[in-house]
């Protein structure tokens, strides 16, 4: 997608600090961090939101999360995935993308 800013970010126009890559995936780190870590993970195919993106690429991003957290101190401590969809749920980039948050303790929902 030309106008996409995260396919920009898969073909390096538009600079990121990269924390995973493979064939399929990379992660990398969110410029705005709402946590103490905080990283995106995106599938190179692109697609619009989890509604829209397929299950073999979405596999294939919860595999490269479980791969990243558990080469770091995120699994033992715990971290938080999430994804936003359309307005409602404020996704802003309309390239499918998992927040990745940690780092530190978050907030539960309803405290
Ligand atoms: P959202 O769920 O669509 O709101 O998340 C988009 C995120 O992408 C948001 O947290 C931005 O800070 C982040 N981001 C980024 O890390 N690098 C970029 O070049 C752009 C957005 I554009």
């Amino acid at each position: 997608m030309d106008d996409c800013l995260f396919c920009k970010i898969l073909k390096g126009e538009i600079p990121s600090d990269k924390v995973f890559e493979n064939d399929h995936v990379i992660g990398f780190k969110d410029i705005q961090p709402l946590a103490k870590e905080h990283y995106l993970f995106i599938h190179r195919n692109h697609s619009k939101n989890v509604n829209e993106m397929s299950r073999d690429d979405m596999a294939q991003v919860f595999d490269a999360i479980k791969e990243f957290t558990q080469s770091n101190e995120l699994e033992n401590n715990g971290f938080r995935v999430v994804s936003n969809i359309n307005q409602h749920g404020c996704q802003s980039v309309f390239h499918t993308h998992f927040h990745v948050l940690g780092g530190e303790q978050l907030k539960g929902f309803g405290s």
